[in-house]
């Protein structure tokens, strides 16, 4: 049967412009492959299905584009797969666009929002048939076998007659080894990293492209909502089976890996068995991953460096273990000091700090600390987001009781804690709080880690042009944001400040608005490339 898979995406800035297309051709984007997507294709495909992908990162296929695709192909089944609460509104909009040219086609949502709120995206999306929820693997080939009658399909959400029903929920899949690898060369595109601006992955101009060795984490961190989708649960593909893949990306040409594995460091026997597995298959794929700093492997870091893992990202999230426990991180501010020097000591060339600001019952003295303690680790690069809330979380339900949030009413929305808790700091003193401590660390990055900071400086310039690193170094001395960089509207795979509060008031815009919203954001995204291009253009002649 003929599947079509859309990864859909808040229409951003991902394309780089034409004239950086890859030697092969391929258009580049500048972001994460779409490997959910990537993972059901490889597996239908092995069925003997047909399957046709489209990333909304790809310029050339807009939604006009992927709907005549449809007529003309015929696809049985059209899957929307989408991350978050702020694609939902897009993934709303593609949908319904199809449904009004083809009544016939089934349509079916996937993903991690679409997994969490299936009841409600049903009955505010009546013209979607499906919504999947949970892994997709497994689900897919037997939503083909019962698209007339899914009552036998677990964990689908559909309506019949009229009542939306919900199939019971089925049994997590531990044995991952039984997938191919992800299809990641049916798309004709290229991904290059995102800029080194808020995910920096393994810095490198290597073909980029991601992996999943594990799936869940245990732990319930109050603003997430993965223990939720993965019922608490941890599951992880075994050693040999993420070195093969390894061997088999080596072979396509990639040269920079990231796990989006939610805790890779859990299993200390695991991650010995792939880094000796990766030194004695002569891979040379530079990697990186995330993980907690309470993690028991930490002795293994050394042999993670060997094996070519360049980044190691930390959630810190606070240097005030007020705040650490406000969020039910369980971890010490001493933990956090601990595995950063670690990593270091080990080698690991970039440790990067995930960060929040702007928590419930959060000072000043909090968030000072927080930039303290991010000056005085060993990191060599951090990101400092605002906290938000999405349903789900354990964060939702505590707002839902105190009546901060209505879960009726704002289910699809997401909110910045501090637009919505009177226990947060203002908007504008976060704001402050944010560029002093940014200056501070800066400086003190400067003063007592020169050689670590200008190592990363020349990483950075071989990314962006030398105004844009400059600008990036200013920008907290600036005092008011000037506005993103042409690299930062490039690469707004990584979501900024600004960004990310409009990505925020996006999903509580009615559809009409959104929908004039993206015309006008389209015509601004085609001038600002032909721009980019004639400035190019006029470059190459000079
Ligand atoms: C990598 C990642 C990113 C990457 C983007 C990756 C990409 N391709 O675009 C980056 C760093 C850019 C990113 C950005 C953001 N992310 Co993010 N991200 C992740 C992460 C860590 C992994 C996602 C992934 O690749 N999973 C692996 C693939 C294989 O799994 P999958 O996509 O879920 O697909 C499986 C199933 O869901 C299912 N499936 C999926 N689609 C479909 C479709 C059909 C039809 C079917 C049947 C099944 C199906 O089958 C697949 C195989 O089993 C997740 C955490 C997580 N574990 O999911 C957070 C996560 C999805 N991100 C999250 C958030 C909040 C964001 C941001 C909003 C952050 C921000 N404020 O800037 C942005 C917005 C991104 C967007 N535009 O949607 C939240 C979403 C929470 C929510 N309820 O909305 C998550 C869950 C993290 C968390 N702990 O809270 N993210």
């Amino acid at each position: 049967m003929m599947v079509f898979l859309i990864h859909v995406r808040d229409p951003q800035f991902y394309a780089l412009p034409a004239k950086t297309r890859a030697k092969n051709g391929n258009i580049r984007v500048m972001g994460f492959p779409p490997i959910g997507i990537m993972s059901l294709s490889s597996v239908l495909k092995r069925a003997g299905h047909e399957c046709v992908m489209f990333d909304q990162a790809n310029p050339e296929t807009p939604n006009e584009v992927i709907i005549e695709e449809i007529r003309k192909k015929q696809p049985v089944l059209v899957g929307l797969s989408f991350l978050s609460t702020t694609s939902y509104p897009y993934a709303k909009i593609l949908a319904r666009e199809i449904r009004a040219t083809n009544g016939k086609v089934k349509l079916a949502f996937g993903g991690v929002f679409a997994s969490l709120n299936a009841t409600l995206v049903k009955q505010q999306c009546p013209e979607v048939d499906f919504v999947c929820r949970g892994d997709g693997e497994q689900l897919m080939l037997e939503l083909l076998e019962h698209l007339d009658d899914p009552s036998c399909v677990e964990s689908v959400t559909w309506a019949k007659d009229g009542q939306v029903v919900s199939n019971p929920n089925r049994k997590t899949e531990r044995n991952l080894d039984q997938w191919p690898f992800p299809d990641r060369e049916s798309l004709k595109l290229d991904f290059i990293e995102s800029m080194p601006l808020d995910v920096p992955c393994v810095l490198s101009l290597e073909r980029f492209t991601t992996m999943q060795t594990s799936r869940g984490c245990p732990w319930s961190c109050v603003f997430c909502d993965i223990p939720v989708f993965n019922e608490g649960k941890w599951r992880s593909r075994t050693p040999q089976h993420v070195v093969e893949e390894f061997k088999h990306l080596q072979e396509l040409g990639y040269g920079a890996v990231y796990f989006v594995d939610d805790h890779f460091l859990l299993q200390p026997k695991r991650i010995e068995t792939i880094c000796k597995g990766l030194n004695d298959e002569g891979v040379t794929i530079q990697w990186g991953c995330e993980g907690r700093v309470d993690s028991v492997a930490q002795h293994l870091f050394p042999a993670m460096a060997k094996a070519h893992c360049r980044t190691l990202m930390f959630g810190i999230e606070s240097g005030s273990q007020k705040m650490l426990d406000r969020l039910n991180k369980e971890q010490t501010l001493a933990e956090v000091e601990t595995a950063v020097t670690n990593a270091k000591k080990a080698g690991i060339e970039i440790v990067h700090g995930f960060f929040v600001v702007g928590s419930p019952d959060e000072t000043v003295e909090d968030m000072k600390a927080t930039f303290d303690f991010a000056a005085r680790l060993p990191l060599d690069t951090f990101g400092f987001n605002r906290l938000c809330v999405y349903r789900g979380t354990p964060m939702w339900h505590e707002y839902v009781k105190r009546d901060l949030v209505n879960d009726g009413a704002d289910w699809y929305k997401y909110f910045k804690c501090s637009a919505i808790d009177p226990t947060c700091l203002p908007g504008e003193v976060i704001h402050e709080q944010r560029s002093a401590g940014l200056r501070r660390l800066f400086v003190y990055k400067l003063l007592h880690y020169p050689v670590q900071t200008f190592r990363l400086l020349r990483r950075f310039l071989r990314y962006m042009p030398v105004r844009d690193v400059v600008y990036l170094i200013i920008k907290p001395f600036l005092g008011k944001k000037k506005g993103a960089t042409k690299a930062e509207v490039l690469s707004r795979a990584v979501e900024h400040g600004a960004m990310k509060e409009a990505a925020a008031q996006m999903t509580q815009v009615s559809d009409e608005t959104l929908e004039h919203i993206l015309r006008e954001s389209k015509a601004e995204r085609l001038r600002i490339q032909q721009e980019a291009e004639g400035s190019r253009e006029l470059a190459s002649v000079r």
